[in-house]
């Protein structure tokens, strides 16, 4: 099993995208549970991925297939991720704001809440502001739920929440926020009701938000 989420591991730093869906699928079979394979096999994989984007040895195109390898692993643990059929909690508008492309955490996020019986809108990545108005408007969501990977993007966040303030929105709609640079201190400055650290607490938060 050890020698298993290693081969996910390695699969996914040296971007080898064949490696990880035949080892996803093989750890499967042999009755992984998929939030090891994910938790210890995959997200694992990418946070060093980042640290060798920082230390100079990796660049953008290692990412990027870094990225393709864990998507292509994601696909195979999301039936298992989302088991749910069951009659929606609520209503999610979801997407990674304006000019931030990382789109891997926001759809972990959306899988899990879709596994908690949440029905979810995914607007996708590089979503503006007017874009996340209309789509709450559209869905009459009940919470808005924002991804942001990087320092520069985080302030499309309060944007977002400014622009359904003034679309008199704001007290109709839930706002969750999330990605690694948010905290939650930022959350509150930015007048988020909440953030979570990691897809599981989303759902968590996502419940509490609409008093599930
Ligand atoms: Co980029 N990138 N990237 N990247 N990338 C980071 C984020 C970075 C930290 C790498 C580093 O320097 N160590 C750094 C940001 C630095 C900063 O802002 N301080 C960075 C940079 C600099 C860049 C570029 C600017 C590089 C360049 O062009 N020079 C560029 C920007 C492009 C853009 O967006 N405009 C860029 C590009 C890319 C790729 C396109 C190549 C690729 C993304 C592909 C894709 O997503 N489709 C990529 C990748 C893969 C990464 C790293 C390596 C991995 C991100 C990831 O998928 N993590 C990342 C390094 C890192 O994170 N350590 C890095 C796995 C994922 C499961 O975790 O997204 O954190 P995460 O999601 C978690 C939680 O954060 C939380 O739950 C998720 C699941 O547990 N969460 C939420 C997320 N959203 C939530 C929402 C919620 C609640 C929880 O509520 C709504």
């Amino acid at each position: 099993m050890e020698a298993l989420l290693q081969a996910i591991y390695d699969g996914i730093i040296d971007g080898n995208k064949d490696q990880v869906t035949a080892k996803v699928q093989e750890a499967l079979d042999n009755g992984l549970p998929p939030e090891t394979i994910l938790n210890q096999g995959m997200v694992a994989a990418m946070a060093e991925v980042g640290r060798l984007f920082e230390e100079g040895e990796y660049f953008v195109p290692e990412m990027l297939v870094a990225a393709r390898a864990m998507q292509a692993g994601l696909a195979l643990l999301k039936p298992k991720l989302v088991q749910a059929d069951v009659k929606a909690a609520g209503k999610v508008v979801a997407g990674t704001v304006k000019g931030d492309l990382h789109d891997i955490g926001k759809n972990l996020v959306c899988m899990m809440l879709e596994g908690a019986s949440f029905e979810i809108i995914d607007l996708g990545s590089d979503v503006s502001p007017e874009r996340f108005v209309e789509a709450v408007q559209a869905y009459q969501a009940d919470i808005v739920a924002m991804s942001a990977l990087l320092t520069t993007t985080m302030p499309n966040m309060k944007v977002t929440i400014d622009a359904l303030k003034a679309a008199g929105l704001r007290d109709k709609v839930k706002v969750m926020v999330g990605g690694a640079p948010v905290t939650p201190e930022f959350a509150r400055e930015i007048g988020a009701d909440g953030t979570a650290p990691d897809a599981s607490q989303a759902v968590t938060l996502a419940k509490s938000l609409i008093g599930a």
